[in-house]
């Protein structure tokens, strides 16, 4: 074997390494977020992503022991068969018994993995009674979101480099520093001079909405999905639903939000030029904060109930450092 073809052979049992290895620390992943170098899925918050999970990592083991024997295989007979070692080939072209074998073991294989895939299907299609509905509205290029039982709708835009400065100097202030700029000059100074502040806020940058919705944990959330334009996707990578919205459409996902916390998801289709701006945020809430939460949309002060999120989540964090210093 040549070394050229020993190197090949090197990359592709590394890159088998790198697949069971991202197969077996989900740690990596965060929690309703994107996570630094990344590797297998977010982790997961809802039933359906559980099962999905689940489904990812089997099917990883399962590809992962394919590719490694098909590997084996073929470093086998690349010693065993060369011209060096097996000067005269046999003739042999028919093999009965390995023939049916090397059929029926990749259907039984495929078989296996549609049983849990068709499980997880339908438990996708099958919608349990809702306890608060929502319709989701894709425009170019914000969110919208219904409340359908409370008439309420939340209008979700993407927080830019320009409003969390725009916050935090004022707007004379803002003007005054960056009026004279314009381009790929003022982009540059506002991505530069945002940074610390993103940070310091504890906001995701290109994740973060003005607005953000809340659902209530352990509750079945039903996301009917709509667009007035062009096609969106509706995502929440850690509840497990992805859906196309389509104009003149409606279609639905389903989840049990069962950890409370904030979680993130994007337009999931090309939708145009500012498709990268139209995060998605939820924000999972105990009932109680829910009810406050809507009572101040109902209230029409939208003010009070983005404070109710965010106050809900600070005291939260007190709480985990607490006991933190506690143990
Ligand atoms: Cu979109």
């Amino acid at each position: 074997m040549s070394k050229r073809m020993f190197g090949a052979v090197a990359v592709l049992a590394a890159a088998c390494l790198a697949i069971v290895l991202s197969g077996a620390t989900p740690a990596l992943a965060g929690l309703g977020q994107p996570t630094d170098g990344e590797l297998g899925l977010q982790l997961s918050a809802s039933p359906i992503m559980d099962e999905i999970t689940t489904l990812f990592n089997v099917v990883n083991i399962v590809i992962t022991v394919i590719v490694l024997f098909v590997l084996g295989l073929m470093v086998w007979v690349m010693f065993r068969f060369n011209e060096k070692s097996n000067p005269t080939p046999s003739r042999t072209t028919h093999n009965t018994f390995l023939e049916v074998a090397w059929t029926i073991v990749p259907i039984l294989i495929l078989v296996g993995i549609s049983i849990p895939s068709f499980h997880l299907l339908f438990n996708q299609y099958t919608f349990p009674k809702a306890d608060v509905t929502i319709k989701a509205t894709g425009n170019a290029w914000f969110w919208e979101h219904e409340y359908v039982d409370d008439k309420v709708t939340v209008t979700s835009n993407m927080v830019n480099d320009e409003d969390i400065l725009r916050a935090k100097l004022g707007d004379d202030a803002f003007d005054k520093k960056y009026g004279s700029l314009d381009g790929a000059a003022l982009h540059n100074a506002l991505y530069q001079d945002s940074l610390p502040v993103w940070a310091e806020d504890k906001k995701l940058r290109r994740l973060a909405v003005d607005q953000e919705i809340a659902v209530p944990v352990n509750k079945v959330v039903i996301v009917l999905i709509t667009s007035n334009d062009v096609i969106h996707s509706w995502t929440i990578p850690s509840f497990g639903v992805k859906q196309q919205a389509v104009p003149g459409r409606t279609a639905a996902v389903w989840f049990k939000a069962t950890k409370v916390g904030s979680y993130f998801g994007q337009c999931s289709v090309l939708c145009g030029k500012l498709h990268s701006g139209m995060p998605i945020a939820v924000r999972v809430v105990e009932q109680p904060v829910y009810d406050a939460w809507m009572a101040a949309l109902k209230a029409k002060d939208r003010k009070k109930a983005q404070q109710i999120l965010d106050a809900d989540t600070a005291s939260r964090v007190v709480i985990q450092q607490s006991v933190a210093q506690a143990q």
